[in-house]
């Protein structure tokens, strides 16, 4: 017993030092962290190039707790160009703040 003691104190402390190393003053490390995506499927809606959305009826998305729907999604002009107002695709988005296409692919 007496010998596993001082190591158990260290593996407690680790956690500890390496907590009290971050900024806490300020949300910078969460800007730093990867950002959380989440893929489903759906059909487009409406592209609408001057605002930068497409609109997508979207499947369930469980893994957010998302019943489907249909919504915009922020989308770049070449991801835009790519897809056709009724077709179904496969896509992958950010979900903090205004949902945004990571990538989108045909579904079929
Ligand atoms: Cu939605």
């Amino acid at each position: 017993m007496k010998t596993y003691l001082p190591v158990l104190l260290v593996l407690a402390a680790s956690p500890v030092r390496a907590e009290s190393s971050l900024p806490v003053t300020d949300h910078a490390h969460h800007q730093a962290a990867r950002a959380e995506t989440a893929t489903t499927t759906g059909v487009i809606r409406k592209i609408n190039t001057a605002q930068g959305t497409l609109t997508i009826a979207h499947e369930a998305v469980p893994a957010l707790g998302w019943p489907a729907m249909v919504m915009p999604f922020r989308a770049s002009a070449g991801q835009m160009a790519a897809v056709r107002v009724g077709e179904r695709v496969r896509f992958e988005f950010t979900h903090q703040g205004m949902a945004t296409l990571v990538r989108i692919d045909p579904a079929d």
